[in-house]
C-alpha cells in the first residue's frame, strides 16, 4: 500500500471508528438484546452486531477490492492474507459493555499482503483515540507514545492477564502462574485484550497475557505496539498469525524473554 492510499484508508478508518463509537454511546442504553455465544460468559449484544455491519457496509462500498476478518461473521471467510485486509472486533470487552458501560473498546487492524499498517482502538467512554500508521508512529490521541522503557524489570511490572490462567490448568501450570504472580509488582485483568495491548504500548502496562485470543481481539494493538518496541508472541514464542486464534504474550521488550522462559517451566 502506498503511502498516499494509506492515509486515505487511515483517515476513512478513522472517521468510521468515531462514528461507531458515537452510535453505541446513542444507543447504549436501549434493550441490547444479550445473547450467548461460545460460553455463557461469551456475550454478543444487537450492538456488536450493528456495529459490526456498518462498518462492512461502509468498507465494501468505498473499498470493494478490501477483505474483512470481523468477530460477528459479517465479513469474509480468509485463508490467505493478500491484499487489504480490515480485521474488525466491533466491542472488544463485551462484558463490560453490558454490564459495566465502559472499559470496552471498537478495534480495527488494516493488514496489507500480511503486513500490519494501520491500527485503530478507541475506548469509546473515555474518547481516547489509540491509533498507529506502520513507521509513522503510535499516538494516543494527539499525543506521541514514546518507545518503551529499556529499564523495566519484571519484579516492577504490572502485567495484565486474563485471570482464566490462574484457574485453569490447561496451557501453564498454575503454581508456575501463582510464582509468576509474585515475581511481578502487581496483576490486572481489565477484560478487553485490545485495551490492555494499548496500555503496554502507552507504558501503564508492562505486558498482557492470554491464552485464547482471536484475531479481532489483537490485530491493531498488536500494529500499535510494535511500533513502539514492544514484543507479541504466542507462549509457544512464535509469531502472530492473523488467521489463526491463539495465545498472546505481549510484553515491553526488555522483559518478553524471561516472562516467555518462566511460562514454558509450567507449559502442559
Ligand atoms: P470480546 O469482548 O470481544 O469477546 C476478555 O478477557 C478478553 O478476551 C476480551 O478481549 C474478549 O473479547 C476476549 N475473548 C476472546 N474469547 C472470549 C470468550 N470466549 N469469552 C470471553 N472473552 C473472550
Ligand atoms: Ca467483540
Amino acid at each position: 500500500m502506498d503511502i498516499r492510499q494509506r492515509e486515505t484508508v487511515y483517515q476513512h478508518a478513522k472517521a468510521w471508528v468515531y462514528e461507531a463509537g458515537k452510535i453505541i454511546k446513542e444507543q447504549m442504553n436501549n434493550p441490547l438484546n444479550i445473547e450467548t455465544k461460545s460460553d455463557a460468559n461469551d456475550l454478543v449484544t444487537i450492538l456488536d452486531k450493528q456495529t459490526e455491519k456498518y462498518f462492512v457496509e461502509k468498507i465494501k462500498d468505498e473499498y470493494p477490492d478490501h477483505r474483512i476478518i470481523g468477530e460477528e461473521g459479517y465479513g469474509d471467510q480468509l485463508t490467505e492474507l493478500d491484499g487489504t485486509i480490515w480485521v474488525i472486533d466491533p466491542i472488544d470487552g463485551t462484558m463490560n459493555f453490558v454490564h459495566q458501560k465502559k472499559f470496552f473498546a471498537i478495534s480495527v487492524g488494516i493488514l496489507h499482503n500480511g503486513v500490519g499498517e494501520i491500527g485503530l482502538i478507541y475506548d469509546v467512554m473515555n474518547d481516547t483515540l489509540y491509533h498507529v500508521k506502520k513507521g509513522e508512529g503510535a499516538y494516543r490521541n494527539n499525543e506521541l507514545l514514546p518507545p518503551l522503557s529499556m529499564n523495566k524489570r519484571l519484579n516492577e511490572a504490572i502485567i495484565g492477564m486474563n485471570y482464566f490462567w490462574l484457574c485453569e490448568n490447561r496451557f501453564v501450570d498454575y503454581r508456575v502462574m501463582q510464582g509468576f504472580i509474585r515475581t511481578i509488582r502487581g496483576a490486572r485483568t481489565y477484560g478487553s485484550a485490545a485495551l490492555e495491548l494499548a496500555y503496554i504500548a502507552e507504558g501503564t502496562l508492562d505486558g498482557y497475557l492470554s491464552m485464547r485470543l482471536s484475531p479481532w481481539d489483537v490485530a491493531a494493538g498488536i500494529i500499535l505496539l510494535q511500533e513502539v518496541g514492544g514484543i507479541v508472541g504466542n507462549i509457544d514464542g512464535k509469531n502472530w498469525d492473523p488467521l489463526q486464534k491463539s495465545s498472546i504474550i505481549a510484553s515491553n521488550p526488555v522483559l518478553h524473554d524471561e516472562i516467555i522462559q518462566i511460562l514454558k517451566k509450567g507449559r502442559k
